[in-house]
């Protein structure tokens, strides 16, 4: 499988539920390097250009207005075959019918308020973590655990 880089935000309702350190732990747990990691208040721009594909859909300016509301973690992790690995962990859009055992199937009951986000292609993956980090926030290195994933 290919290593691949992808991008995970732990939405307002996350960080206001406490679950910051329950959601990394997860990733963490699975084997996931983390690369990147920040906590910021999302501005209308960035989610503009974050939620670009939406743009025109019923529930854009939901959208906009609620991931501007509060605090953001974005993390930016890597691993072979992450992006389809990432999604599988958050689960499936709406909360109330996520998994139980994922992140939105243990943490949300909510379409709107899921918890988490998580980059659903390359091609996203690739246009998201610019979006949210710089190249050279981006680190490179070796986790010294690596050959036992
Ligand atoms: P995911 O976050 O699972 O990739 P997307 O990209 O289809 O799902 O949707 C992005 C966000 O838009 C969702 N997290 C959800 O908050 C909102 N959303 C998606 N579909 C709907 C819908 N039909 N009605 C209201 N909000 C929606």
């Amino acid at each position: 499988m290919a290593n691949e880089r992808t991008l995970v935000l732990i939405k307002p309702d996350g960080v206001m539920k406490r679950e910051i350190g329950e959601i990394l732990t997860r990733f963490e747990r699975k084997g996931l390097k983390i690369i990147g990691l920040k906590m910021l208040k999302v501005t209308i721009d960035t989610a503009e250009r974050h939620y670009s594909v939406h743009k025109g859909k019923p529930f854009y300016g939901s959208l906009i207005e609620y991931i501007t509301s509060g605090p953001v973690i974005a993390i930016a992790m890597e691993g072979d075959g992450s992006i389809a690995i990432v999604r599988k962990m958050i689960g499936s859009t709406d909360g109330a019918k996520a998994e139980p055992g994922t992140i939105r199937g243990d943490f949300s009951m909510s379409l709107n308020y899921n918890t988490v986000h998580a980059s659903d292609s390359k091609e996203s993956a690739d246009y998201e973590l610019l979006i949210f980090f710089s190249k050279g926030e981006l680190l490179e290195f070796e986790m010294p655990d690596q050959k036992y994933i």
